[in-house]
């Protein structure tokens, strides 16, 4: 049996680069020699029956309560967690960009915290648990910088401020816990593709030379 993969996630606020520097990760990886192998994922994958409900209602064309948005996004990781377990078992890197960390910390955020910020964790409890959690930081200023929101629900300036303030708070709550590595994403391309390549790697090898067992939330 091969050790298996570790399981990275990457998580931030809008504009702070997590998707260009996924991409970067994995073709690093899988260019390394040996290669490593390593499979991408996203949430919420959009592809499924579960993901074109939650895209209908991000691009505003359907709407649902706050909760039982939450629950789909919940879902939505748990309908793709057998094919997680298994590609991290079969010894595969999986690189995640968003997890049940945005799914907390988004609706823990809107319409002043209705859902609260307990309630919103307990969904996910029992998901297999990240090695890391590499949370990319993006000052408002930067954020500005790189561009205007979208159309897309929760893509405004007010709601990203409270998000900020929950990501703070689970971080926090999983000090000692989960480890998290907080990569200041204000700075170019290059220098955090950096930071984040040494952070997998160092993780990759522990997971690969421990062989632990697949933690979870
Ligand atoms: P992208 O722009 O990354 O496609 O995200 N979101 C995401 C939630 O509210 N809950 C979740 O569980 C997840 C994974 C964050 C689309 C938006 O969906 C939000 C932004």
């Amino acid at each position: 049996m091969p050790a298996r993969g570790a399981f990275v996630v990457l998580e931030g606020l809008d504009r702070c680069g997590k998707t260009t520097q996924l991409s970067l990760l994995r073709s690093s990886l899988s260019s390394s020699s040996p290669p490593t192998p390593v499979k991408a994922l996203n949430f919420p994958d959009r592809t499924t029956p579960i993901g074109t409900m939650i895209n209908s209602y991000l691009k505003t064309a359907a709407d649902m309560s706050d909760n039982a948005i939450h629950l789909l996004f919940s879902s939505n990781r748990w309908e793709a967690a057998p094919a997680l377990l298994e590609t991290l078992r079969e010894g595969t890197t999986v690189v995640c960009d968003r997890y049940a960390f945005s799914g907390v910390a988004f609706t823990a955020a809107k319409n002043n915290g209705t859902c609260g910020y307990d309630w919103c964790k307990g969904p996910d409890v029992g998901l297999p648990r990240p090695d890391l959690v590499l949370f990319l930081t993006v000052s408002e200023s930067v954020q500005e910088k790189r561009g205007d929101y979208g159309g897309e629900r929760y893509e405004t300036r007010e709601l990203q401020r409270s998000v900020r303030g929950v990501f703070d708070r689970l971080r926090a709550d999983d000090e000692g816990e989960r480890p998290w590595k907080v990569v200041d994403a204000d700075r170019s391309v290059e220098e955090v593709a950096r930071d984040i390549e040494e952070a997998v790697r160092e993780v990759e090898e522990r997971v690969r030379g421990e062989n632990p067992p697949i933690a979870k939330l």
